[in-house]
């Protein structure tokens, strides 16, 4: 994009905004500093580099792009590329099926810091926190879609073992990157049919929680562990063990986090509307922003109405302490590092929209029972000068702004995916 172009443009934006009592520059000093987790399984599929070469537990990518990242290396070469595509204060979401194993005989019940010595040399030299999940499918330990819930003892043991390591690594890596590491746990464990022991199920599920929690000498501060919740899954369509009132209620009584995932709910129910709801109870959430399209397809996040609701929640009520953002989705159909692109900035362009918005005084409006003036504020915002702010934001942060990117994506897809 022309400089000049984007000079005049945010010139002009910077009027309008004043006009409206908003300060461009402060909200995109705030939008920058809010931490955005980019979830490494979208690089390869969600196959990771431990020892599986597909996916189960009721998740798909579909899509078959030339040039998945075949090799750690290879991913973070395509991090790496990514991000100079990425403004604003980046996290690497982590899975443990992405250990690095050097040959040794070793499994997710025994992993250390040592399998991710990579990730977080690579964590250190970019200045980039490390956030971590357990990875509770797509292995030989797996019962079926079951893990921590399975009746089998030998099963649950596995999987408690690697829950309890898990937050080992997370307390290593937030020791040594001196930031906090969330830690996600989902299991997909269900039933394709009507269960009819749904209780045997949960109750073996939280004694096994029990189990990885019990140890309190890793502090929630350091080490964020939040419980995941779904309604169902391919093959899981029945009965889900984890499911919204069973991590929701997990999560409070065991002062846990709990997460919200966009694509986990029934189609019409929206993760922006809980936020709040579940903050009443809770000192902090994660978020999955993902996008689902009729079931939870994962599809790449984009500028929709539910993401600038998710941003306007956490702006408009000052949640930015007590929510931690994370991107969570699979595309394989398109070139899956401009999936990472187009979802990160998608999520960075709400964050500064909802910094951009007067929320201020649409709330006074609203308690001064002027509904009126709140809904004619709220449509007027949609058609401010946010994507003219948005280009010099990416051009005095150094990443491209409009679609320049596009290009060097191209170019990175000729001279590096092409070629694998
Ligand atoms: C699955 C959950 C879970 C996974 C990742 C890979 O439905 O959303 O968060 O997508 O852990
Ligand atoms: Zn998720």
């Amino acid at each position: 994009m022309n400089e000049k172009s984007i000079l005049q443009g945010y010139e002009y934006a910077k009027e309008a905004y004043a006009a409206i009592g908003v300060d461009v520059d402060a909200a995109m000093q705030r939008a920058d500093a809010v931490p955005v987790s980019m979830h490494c399984w979208q690089g390869d599929d969600v196959i990771g580099f431990d020892g599986s070469d597909s996916l189960d537990g009721g998740i798909q990518t579909t899509g078959n792009y030339p040039g998945r990242a075949r090799t750690a290396d290879e991913l973070r070469a395509d991090i790496d590329f990514a991000r100079t595509m990425i403004p604003g204060a980046t996290k690497l979401n982590l899975h443990a099926s992405y250990a690095e194993k050097g040959g040794k005989k070793v499994d997710r019940d025994a992993y250390t810091v040592a399998e991710f010595r990579n990730w977080l040399d690579w964590a250190k030299e970019n200045k980039i926190g490390l956030d971590f999940n357990p990875t509770y499918f797509s292995h030989p330990m797996m019962d079926g879609n079951f893990s921590l819930s399975s009746p089998k003892a030998d099963v649950r043991k596995f999987w408690i073992e690697h829950g309890k390591r898990c937050r080992e690594i997370g307390n290593a890596f937030a020791k040594e990157l001196g930031q906090t590491c969330a830690i996600n746990y989902w299991m997909p464990d269900g039933h394709k049919d009507t269960c009819v022991d749904t209780k045997g199920y949960r109750d073996r599920m939280t004694a096994s929680l029990d189990e990885i929690f019990a140890d309190k000498s890793i502090s929630q501060d350091d080490v964020f562990c939040s419980l995941e919740s779904k309604l169902f899954g391919i093959g899981v369509e029945s009965y889900t063990v984890a499911s919204h009132e069973y991590s929701l209620g997990y999560a409070i009584k065991n002062g846990l986090g709990y997460t919200l995932d966009a694509g986990h709910f029934h189609p019409t129910e929206v993760i922006s509307a809980k936020i709040s709801a579940v903050l009443q109870n809770l000192d902090k959430v994660m978020l999955h922003v993902s996008r689902g399209v009729r079931w939870d397809s994962d599809h790449v996040v984009a500028l929709d109405d539910e993401l600038q609701r998710i941003m306007d929640e956490i702006v408009w009520n000052h949640f930015e302490d007590r929510v931690f953002i994370g991107l969570d989705y699979f595309d394989a159909a398109i070139n899956r590092i401009a999936c990472w692109a187009i979802g990160m900035r998608n999520a960075r362009k709400a964050l500064l929209n909802a910094y951009l918005a007067n929320a201020d005084e649409m709330r006074a409006k609203e308690l001064e029972g002027d509904l009126t003036a709140r809904f004619a504020m709220f449509e007027e915002r949609k058609s401010m000068p946010a994507g003219a702010v948005w280009n010099y934001y990416c051009l005095t942060h150094n990443v491209p702004a409009g679609m320049d990117w596009l290009e060097q994506v191209k170019k990175y897809e000729a001279d590096v995916l092409s070629k694998r």
